[in-house]
């Protein structure tokens, strides 16, 4: 392999004593944490997209990232630049896993037939440093939002041209993800939704988008692809109105198209935020609907009103991601991916390092926590207590389906004394603080 990062040295664990910006403090990869390794429960997975093609471009200037990988003229010496890049920056981080766009790999050719051919060279080369280094592909995706053709949307276009050729896209971006063993595919609606409703028939752009699913479904028999499909919300930006808003919108969609026994959710942190949600609430309404699968493990500022997409660091929030990851008996296929960006003065490659290791030890950290306050049950026994009113008596009665209005009239009219008891949120803050500063 080749020079990239030359001046970093592999990133090891050196344990909270550590004044070392280079190591790890809180991930300990073979560290037990019950019956699993920190390594086995985290699934950490860094995004090509970010790390390897991101330049730093805002609205307001130009990209600022020193990357030595893009000092080429041709495009595809540059696709196989970053893929070398890729592998030596995971190698020193101990980075398991990957994912990416089938853009990010390769560039587009002149026709559909070019753009496949430069991802076929890229991807004979990814299966061999695959092979080398044993890290693994999370999932794939298809970028199907960046190119012009996209303007309208994708399976979502008014017009059936897009269609066609981003389900020839899509078909292309599941091949090469079976071949390289990719344990997932998202959906990320790029596209995926509109501008004003005075130009848009919602009713045949939801019924497209999925029929469009289902042709995936169907494909993914056909080639035998295994791998867990996610879908990933997200309620605004590109588009004003995403049309996979938040879990429970796409949840009411897939259950309305009999697509809902095929997908699992993608939640990522600041998508969360965006919709109005915390991120423990979008993994929550996930984990007790069954369907969660995969995290994008970022976070916003809540000062600003975009997808910022800035590495892990608040602790708070790890720690709760990581007590709904647990109660959900793990991520399974999922991982944590960092789908977050440096920001633009952060621009030396130095900074992709730091940018990791702080949200590798924000969410090793989260773990170790979560796992003792469930250990504790400290919060599974005051719920419990809290709604004991419905293991007996009338409550039992409700909960069984064993009576009606009518029966809970009679009940109601009896009964002059209801008693509420506090719901102590700030008691509980407190726990909860406790061991975050203790764990
Ligand atoms: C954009 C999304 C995107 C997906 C993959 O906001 O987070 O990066 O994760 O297409
Ligand atoms: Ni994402
Ligand atoms: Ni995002």
């Amino acid at each position: 392999m080749t020079k990239y990062f030359e001046d970093i040295p592999n990133i090891f664990y050196e344990g909270k004593e550590s004044k070392n910006p280079l190591a790890f403090k809180y991930y300990n990869p073979k560290e037990k944490i019950g019956n699993k390794t920190m390594e086995e429960h985290l699934r950490f997975s860094m995004a090509y997209w970010h790390t390897l093609t991101g330049t730093g471009a805002d609205p307001f200037g130009v990209g600022t990232m020193i990357r030595e990988w893009d000092h080429f003229s041709n495009p595809m010496d540059i696709a196989k630049a970053r893929l070398e890049a890729a592998f030596i920056f995971m190698k020193k981080l101990n980075i398991p896993f990957f994912c990416f766009h089938d853009r990010d790999i390769a560039p587009e050719g002149d026709t559909l037939a070019k753009t496949n051919q430069n991802i076929d060279i890229i991807v004979e080369r990814m299966k061999e440093l695959m092979k080398e280094t044993g890290i693994q592909l999370l999932w794939g995706t298809a970028n199907a939002f960046g190119h012009p053709r996209y303007v309208h949307g994708a399976a979502t276009s008014c017009n059936a041209d897009v269609f066609a050729y981003v389900a020839a896209q899509v078909k292309k971006a599941m091949e090469i993800t079976h071949e390289l063993g990719g344990k997932n595919y998202v959906f990320w609606g790029g596209r995926e939704g509109y501008e004003t409703l005075l130009n848009t028939n919602m009713k045949l752009e939801l019924d497209n988008l999925a029929k469009f699913l289902h042709m995936a479904v169907d494909y993914a028999k056909e080639i035998g692809f295994e791998g867990q499909f996610l879908i990933e919300p997200k309620p605004k930006e590109p588009t004003k109105h995403q049309y996979d808003f938040d879990v429970a919108t796409v949840f009411s969609f897939l259950k309305e198209y009999d697509l809902d026994s095929y997908f699992k959710m993608n939640i990522e942190a600041n998508h969360a935020t965006l919709a109005g949600h915390t991120f423990q609430h979008e993994l929550h309404v996930a984990r007790i609907n069954g369907i969660l699968g995969s995290v994008d493990a970022n976070q916003g500022d809540p000062l600003l009103g975009w997808d910022t997409d800035q590495f892990p660091t608040n602790i708070y929030d790890t720690t709760l991601a990581m007590y709904e990851v647990l109660k959900n008996g793990g991520l399974h296929q999922g991982g944590l991916n960092f789908d977050a960006k440096v920001r633009r003065g952060s621009f030396e490659p130095v900074d992709l390092v730091y940018a990791h290791i702080a949200g590798m030890d924000a969410f090793a950290r989260g773990l170790k926590v979560a796992y003792q306050l469930l250990e504790s049950q400290v919060l599974e026994n005051f719920i419990e207590k809290r709604y004991e009113s419905y293991t007996y008596g009338i409550g039992k009665e409700i909960v069984e389906g064993k009576v009606g209005f009518k029966e809970l009239e009679e009940y109601a009219l009896q009964n002059n004394k209801i008693v509420n008891v506090s719901g102590r949120q700030e008691m509980l803050e407190s726990i909860l603080n406790q061991y975050i500063l203790e764990a």
